[in-house]
């Protein structure tokens, strides 16, 4: 039966890779929910839609960025910061559907980190050419919690450099389903995106998104 044929394929990807001191690959920990994952991401940017935010040095960027939970990440001219509203509508962003809390919940503590509440969920959208340049995590107020990183669509390449800017980066394939779980002494490593490669996935289309968990207050 072609099912048992499938069934009997290997996975020769290992069920986690540590990747840095304190960072963690989990190989398609999310798979299992990636519907529920899915949905929810539809009702979230039929309320807070995706928008190219502008950075304080005044580029636009090529990654599009919503969010959802009790806070937001976004950046204007006036800077970065954590807001309770979604200053396109005024109103809160939408809540953070319990799906995605769970998850986050779960990878944490895979990745060594008991009890993590997030309290904002940035959504990343990737088309092909979009990249995100070397930068730190550090507009949180508590670099004791973790970050979650929940990879969605097309494969991409993730930067992972020192704490230094000038640091070499090394690079890291992440797929979809993929979770990256990432504190402790490289909570404020530098890292990025490599520009998203052409493709088209059998779920997403043509597009890598990227929800990245943090506990902002
Ligand atoms: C991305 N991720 O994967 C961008 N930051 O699209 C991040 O910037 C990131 O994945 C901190 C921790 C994990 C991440
Ligand atoms: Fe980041």
């Amino acid at each position: 039966m072609a099912a048992d044929l499938l069934e009997s394929v290997p996975d020769v990807r290992p069920a986690e890779e540590v990747i840095a001191e304190g960072a963690v690959l989990l190989p398609g920990f999310a798979r299992t929910i990636e519907v529920e994952l899915l949905e929810a991401l539809r009702a979230i940017i039929e309320q807070s839609p995706f928008r190219h935010m502008t950075t304080p040095g005044g580029h636009q960027m090529s990654v599009a960025m919503t969010n959802c939970g009790g806070f937001g990440w976004v950046t204007d001219r006036s800077g970065y910061r954590y807001d309770p509203n979604d200053p396109q509508s005024g109103k809160p962003w939408p809540p953070m559907p319990g799906a995605f809390r769970e998850l986050a919940r779960a990878a944490a503590d895979r990745g060594g980190f008991g009890g993590f509440a997030p309290d904002a969920c940035l959504v990343n959208r990737y088309q092909p050419g979009a990249r995100m340049s070397l930068h730190q995590d550090r507009d949180e107020n508590d670099f004791s919690a973790p970050i979650v990183s929940v990879s969605l669509g097309l494969p991409a390449t993730f930067l992972f450099g020192g704490l230094k800017r000038s640091d070499k980066p090394r690079r890291f394939r992440l797929e979809h389903g993929d979770v990256v779980v990432w504190g402790g002494p490289t909570r404020l490593a530098f890292h990025g995106v490599a520009p998203l490669a052409e493709g088209e996935h059998s779920l997403l289309g043509r597009q890598r998104i990227n929800l990245t968990f943090r506990k902002a207050r």
